[in-house]
């Protein structure tokens, strides 16, 4: 007799079977035998968003009707990854949809894996975004992004036979998107150049008009944002740069059809590509521009919205609250001030006033190359009546700060928005914005005490501290699902939406029996990592070996090259002590460098060079391989945490402000060995000192050797382990065809080391002993490793948001 429950199933498996196969024959226009599996892909994700669409329509009526708060969350960044699998499971249909493919002959895994990843981000700051839009809608709060749909994402990542990375585009929307809908009825004008033209009217009063400008039109497109099982369906909306119509009619009627043309294709560059950042933190025209055209469409859909309701301004701070990701939106607070004056007749002091209490500013970086800074010549050709506007606010705070500080020059010019030709979008965002916050407990600290120091005085109350977080929905439950299913067995499933509930887990770390389930599907994620090495490098590797994973951008803060260093240091121990007790370890890299950041690009040369070495010395891969995964993603990520036993989060203290994937590897069980920087403090204080590897400088101790005047040499000279190490790279070994190729990065280190490399290198080589020895009790290990899941429930980004929610949104 078949059960209810599964009565239901086989109805939704037959429903999803004719969705699946009414979209290949009606919306592909095929018959099902000549189907392919892209089609098959595709028809699969409109059937999903099918499902998502009512849910949809009746969350934004249940906003509008109810005429509540929103949240805008501003961002250059969203790096969502793929949205298969997530609303399989937040729609709860995964079982069901994999059982409806599996009868029309196709396997789910196989389609999933056919989604390209919407890769519209760099790294941490985009990610948190994608992971925020995930909490936000779980938690139905009405949160929407804002950003802009690149047509090419980040770039594609492929070594090339010498170990260096080549960049290839993305072409992510090539095959077409089906989880984003065109909204042409929401496109706006946006304005460009030109300049500004005050008059009097009647009574005297002066208006501004911002004249002979290019326009270039933004048009929405919309991608379904759906909480976990709780019919809230939130939205991302992305701008697309369209030329405007006028355009291309002026040159048809001067006969200039090509240059037409020319001119369409110039105007729709601004949402072209995604700029990875550069060394130089140098402002580039079309940087600024997409900055510009994102937040002038995006507050012209704000303000649309808000006015359907209402006909003043006075309560627009109670219904509307704009959270900047970083500096890179703050042109959207002098761009309000524009809006509200010059379209909508306030006056200064009132527009200042809603605009401050609007905006809130999350600061993601302490490095001061990416403290995002434009030339006020290139700002004030751009955005002509903004720049005015920049200067009286820059105008005004500088009166304040004396009135506070009375003679205080120095003080007033460390502080200004615009000094000589430079105009200080951090600066701007703190004095525009009712909060600033950094990304953890230790980063605030850094914010208060140091980068923004001035600004803490002047406002204490200005600044707080939420930490980051990750969505525990794609990053446990769809990432690991045998982990998942372990966990819900043993404490049910609630983890799912508060992720404090791991904490039952604490008392099955001393469960022998627990602890061998837990190691037999730690053993199976890890046996397909080391699958997955091997697919994508050649590299074999023991699935059997400590998986110590380092992925994350390449910069030199983050210092691959200290693990690099240690993986040489242990290569020479093992070719010349062939009988050493270590275990056997496959230690894996990963990650993008900004395609002009030389020395980032080399040491990834550098660690395919080692581990060309290291492979095929067999007295050393017998127990030690060394391997660079290419094309670093979410996509890539999701296969990765899973399989890992030891999670690399090495920066210098003080200069990684919070980390993400630290919080991901501890969720999935991986220890860490890191320093006492970003968010690894709040981590080692969560799972607790014993499960845990810190070792080296800490924040304040690395500032005060730099005070001290720091020599890398000393250190050079006081350690026979990290002398050989340069030794044998200066040596040319590794590169016998180009000897001296690795020699600026030594001399690097040994003629300034900004990063702490050789003051710490003994430190972390000493940790990794211990991080040896403790592999070794695989039982004390497990322990370990269950006490950090079951202590990670603070850094779900559910917790986060809810900071921001009731701190700074007040929602
Ligand atoms: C201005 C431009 C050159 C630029 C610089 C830097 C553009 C983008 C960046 C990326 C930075 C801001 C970033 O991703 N920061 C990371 O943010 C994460 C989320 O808060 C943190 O976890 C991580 O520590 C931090 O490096």
């Amino acid at each position: 007799m078949q059960t209810l429950e599964s009565g239901r199933r086989s109805t939704r498996v037959e429903a999803l079977k004719r969705d699946i196969e009414s979209h290949v024959r009606y919306t592909l226009a095929r018959d099902n035998a000549s189907a392919t599996e892209r089609d098959v892909y595709m028809a699969t994700a409109w059937t999903l968003r099918d499902r998502l669409a009512d849910r949809w329509a009746a969350t934004n009526a249940r906003y509008e009707h109810r005429d509540v708060k929103r949240v805008y969350y501003l961002s250059l960044e969203f790096l969502i990854g793929r949205a298969l699998g997530n609303a399989l499971i937040n729609l709860g249909l995964d079982g069901a949809t994999a059982e409806a493919l599996e009868e029309l002959g196709y396997n789910l895994e196989e389609l999933m894996d056919r989604e390209p990843d919407a890769g519209l981000g760099n790294g941490g700051l985009g990610r948190l975004a994608a992971c925020y839009l995930d909490s936000m809608a779980t938690l139905e709060l009405p949160g929407m992004g804002y950003g802009i749909r690149y047509e090419h994402g980040i770039f594609r990542q492929a070594l090339d036979d010498q170990g260096r990375q080549v960049e290839k585009p993305d072409n992510w929307l090539m095959d077409g998107n089906p989880w984003e809908i065109a909204r042409p009825d929401r496109t706006y004008k946006v304005k460009f150049w030109g300049r500004v033209q005050a008059h009097h009217d009647e009574e005297g009063r002066v208006h501004f008009d911002w004249v002979d400008t290019s326009d270039v039109l933004a048009m929405a497109y919309d991608t379904p944002v759906p909480g976990y099982c709780n019919n809230t369906v939130n939205t991302l909306r992305l701008w697309a740069a369209k030329a405007t119509e006028e355009f291309d009619l002026e040159g048809f009627i001067r006969g200039n059809y090509i240059a037409a043309v020319e001119a369409k294709t110039q105007t729709e560059t601004i949402s072209k590509v995604l700029y990875p950042p550069d060394d130089t933190g140098a402002g580039k025209e079309l940087r600024l521009k997409q900055q510009y055209f994102f937040v002038s469409a995006t507050l012209q859909d704000i303000i649309a919205r808000y006015l359907t309701e209402r006909k003043t301004f006075d309560d627009f701070p109670d219904k509307v609250q704009i959270q900047l990701n970083d500096t890179h939106p703050a042109v959207a607070i002098p761009e309000l001030m524009r809006l509200l004056m010059d379209d909508h007749g306030l006056e200064w002091d009132e527009s200042f006033d809603l605009a401050r209490r609007t905006f809130a500013y999350t600061n993601h970086t302490v490095l001061p190359e990416a403290l995002e800074q434009w030339g006020t010549d290139l700002f004030g050709r751009l955005l002509p009546r903004q720049m005015e506007i920049v200067r009286e606010i820059d105008k005004r705070f500088r009166a304040r700060v004396l009135e506070k500080f009375p003679g205080d020059a120095a003080r007033e010019e460390r502080m200004a928005i615009v000094s000589g030709n430079r105009l200080r979008m951090a600066n701007l965002a703190i004095v525009g914005s009712h909060t600033t916050n950094g990304v953890a407990a230790l980063h605030t600290e850094i914010l208060k005490d140091s980068i923004f120091k001035d600004f803490h005085e002047l406002w204490p109350d200005r600044f707080t501290s939420v930490t980051n977080g990750i969505t525990q929905r794609r990053w446990m439950l769809k990432a690991n699902p045998r982990l998942s299913s372990l966990i819900t067995e043993a404490i049910g499933d609630e983890w799912v939406t508060q992720l404090e509930r791991l904490r039952e887990l604490e008392p099955l770390a001393d469960d022998a029996a627990f602890r061998e389930r837990w190691m037999q599907i730690k053993a199976g994620n890890r046996a397909r990592l080391a699958g997955i090495v091997t697919d994508l490098t050649g590299t074999p590797v023991d699935p059997a070996s400590m998986m110590d994973v380092q992925i994350k951008r390449m910069h030199e803060y983050k210092r691959q090259l200290m693990n690099v260093l240690r993986c040489v240091d242990s290569f020479l121990m093992l070719r010349d002590t062939p009988d050493l007790d270590v275990p056997a370890r496959a230690v894996l890299f990963g990650g993008k460098a900004a395609p002009t950041y030389w020395t980032a690009k080399l040491i990834i040369q550098l660690t395919n060079a080692v581990g060309r070495l290291v492979n095929a010395e067999p007295k050393a891969s017998r127990l030690l391989r060394v391997a660079f995964l290419p094309d670093y993603r979410v996509s890539l990520a999701e296969k990765i945490f899973p399989g890992s036993d030891l999670s690399e989060q090495i920066s210098t203290a003080g200069y990684e402000a919070s980390g993400t994937g630290n919080m991901k590897f501890a969720l999935n069980g991986a220890l860490t060995i890191g320093t006492l920087d970003g968010a690894n403090v709040e981590i080692a204080e969560n799972v607790g000192d014993e499960n845990i590897f810190i070792f080296g400088l800490k924040a304040d101790e690395v500032e005060a050797r730099k005070a001290a005047g720091y020599n890398p040499r000393a250190e050079y000279e006081a350690s026979p382990r990290l002398r050989r190490v340069l030794d044998f790279i200066l040596s040319g070994v590794l590169s016998p065809e180009n000897p001296g190729l690795y020699r600026p990065l030594v001399e690097g280190l040994l003629f300034s080391d900004p990063y702490m490399v050789l003051a710490d290198f003994d430190a972390y080589v000493e940790a990794q002993e211990q991080v040896d020895f403790a592999w070794g009790d695989q039982q004390d290990w497990t322990r370990k490793a269950i006490l950090n899941v079951a202590r990670s429930g603070f850094f779900s980004s559910d917790r986060s948001v809810k900071e921001y929610a009731t701190r700074i949104w007040h929602l």
